[in-house]
């Protein structure tokens, strides 16, 4: 049998594996904190959930919306803290994408050099063996190793457990959130019970993570700090002493890593956004924006009450519109078209291809919500207006100032988000006018709002005025694709 040695590799995928660990926990608490309540049903309605980490408490007769919500978590806990869930999703997903390439060449090699050996169990005994490991520990005392091999039973099934279980199961829980992935597999998601479901077992995930981290340091320094750090750093027992020295300047190098990706995310978002954010966004178009929304819920099991995000128009105008029923407001499509045109409601209403979907929304900040949405499918009046070649992106410019309209709000200025063209032709990208059969209600984005069902949810613009078509969106707002990419640093694209 291959000796069970440390190579080289295995030593330093270890300690790469440590640092994106690390990362993926904070970040991930950081992604909680901005909506820190779990649930068990996709409607998560207010009040339904099973557990909280806030004391707020929300207001009962007054709107309020999620990012109210929202948790200020300590940086130490939280990458970075201080509610930049902007930033909490970039470290996430840029670690993910690390991760998932160490762990990658970790496999690849633990088999192609026979260091598989070392984890995957031979026989049945191993159970009652580790039984009785647990035994010797819990007599403070330690076990034998395993004839031949570097582990006791118990570590063996340990290490076993995170690597082909916890780890593939962190994956398959976290795809389960994404909005695209949803679009596309229904049942995909069911099979996790559903998108609350699968966020409340990635939030299990995450404590294994921590609590196998907690047991495997302690019983590192049970075992033995220096000989098993000498193991892991020069791959032989030699020099325990240098050891202890050069595991604490690792662990020293590792924590001065996040202190710099806090501080960055906290001094200079828009460059982390920038940076991370490309490398990101381009994962993304790969592996998600090709999945196209194939859902179709059923009738019962439709929200009774549907969370909200944003703040409506405070202006008179638009509540002279409202009162009015906005027979007065006029929906205008224009910029690089060969015919610019105007609808009012009615001509909306009028137009034949009408079309209603069932479908889950996923805010970005981890609620979901299920709607019925009736209206027009944005492609048909693309068609209508005749796009020139040059035409790239979508603008829909809203009839919210999110400064007058939320003073609390992280930002100020007209609400508007870009869409690139490809997404505006999709079958479920839709213009709503009602939802769950009736008008649509103000706080849900009167008269008219988008629906783009393979996104999260800050895409999709309320209050819709106009649609610009352009071919460039760096010259709108501060450049970044939406109010919420300028102000809050998401992804123009998010397909998770
Ligand atoms: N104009 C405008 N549109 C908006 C928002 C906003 O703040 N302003 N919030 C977005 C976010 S973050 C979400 S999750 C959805 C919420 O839609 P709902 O309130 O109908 O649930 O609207 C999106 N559209
Ligand atoms: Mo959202």
């Amino acid at each position: 049998m291959q000796h069970l040695d440390f190579p080289a590799w295995l030593r330093v995928t270890h300690w790469v594996n440590v640092l994106f660990v690390t990362l993926l926990i904070r970040s991930g608490i950081e992604i909680v904190a901005t909506h820190p309540k779990f649930y068990w049903k996709d409607q998560s309605e207010p009040g339904t959930e099973w557990a909280r980490f806030t004391r707020k408490t929300m207001p009962k007769h007054k709107l309020f919306d999620t990012l109210d919500e929202e948790e200020s978590y300590s940086a130490v806990v939280a990458l970075p803290g201080h509610k930049k869930l902007g930033m909490g999703r970039h470290w996430h997903f840029i670690s993910v994408l690390g991760w998932i390439l160490t762990g990658l060449v970790y496999v690849v090699l633990l088999f192609a050099t026979g260091q598989w050996h070392r984890y995957v169990p031979y026989s049945w005994s191993i159970f009652p063996t580790a039984w009785s490991d647990l035994l010797t520990y819990l007599s403070f005392q330690l076990p034998p190793t395993l004839p031949g091999q570097p582990f006791d039973a118990i570590q063996k099934l340990t290490y076993f457990g995170v690597l082909f279980l916890l780890a593939p199961f962190q994956i398959l829980t976290g795809a389960a959130q994404s909005p695209a992935v949803e679009a596309r597999f229904p049942r995909y998601v069911r099979m996790w019970g559903g998108r609350q479901s699968a966020r409340n077992l990635h939030g299990f995930g995450l404590l294994a993570f921590v609590g196998f981290t907690v047991v495997h340091v302690l019983m590192v320094a049970l075992w033995g700090w220096g000989e098993l750090n000498a193991l892991m750093i020069f791959g032989d027992v030699r020099a325990p002493e240098l050891a202890i020295a050069l595991s604490l300047a690792i662990i020293f190098a590792i924590i001065v890593v996040h202190w710099l990706a806090t501080l960055i995310s906290l001094r200079r978002p828009r460059s982390v956004q920038r940076a991370l954010g490309a490398i990101v966004m381009l994962a993304r178009k790969v592996v998600l924006e090709p999945l196209v929304s194939r859902q179709d819920y059923s009738g019962h099991e439709l929200s009774t009450e549907h969370r909200v995000n944003g703040k409506p128009p405070d202006s008179d105008n638009y509540k002279f519109a409202a009162v009015h029923n906005f027979v007065d407001w006029e929906l205008e499509i224009g910029g690089l078209v060969r015919t610019p045109m105007t609808f009012t409601l009615d001509d909306l209403r009028a137009i034949r291809n009408r079309q209603t979907q069932r479908v889950l929304h996923n805010c970005i900040q981890g609620w979901t919500s299920i709607g019925e949405w009736s209206g027009v499918p944005l492609r048909d009046l693309v068609d209508l207006v005749e796009p020139l070649p040059r035409a790239r992106f979508l603008c829909f410019l809203t009839m919210q100032d999110t400064g007058r309209d939320d003073p609390s709000a992280d930002g100020a200025g007209q609400f508007y988000e870009v869409i690139d063209m490809q997404l505006a032709m999709q079958q479920h990208t839709l213009l709503a006018f009602e939802m769950n059969g009736e008008p649509l209600p103000i706080k849900h984005g009167a008269p008219l709002r988008l629906r783009v069902e393979n996104q999260v949810g800050f895409k999709m613009a309320k209050w819709i005025k106009r649609i610009e078509i352009i071919s460039d969106y760096a010259p709108i707002g501060q450049g970044m694709g939406g109010w919420r990419e300028d102000n809050v640093f998401f992804d123009k694209n998010v397909e998770i």
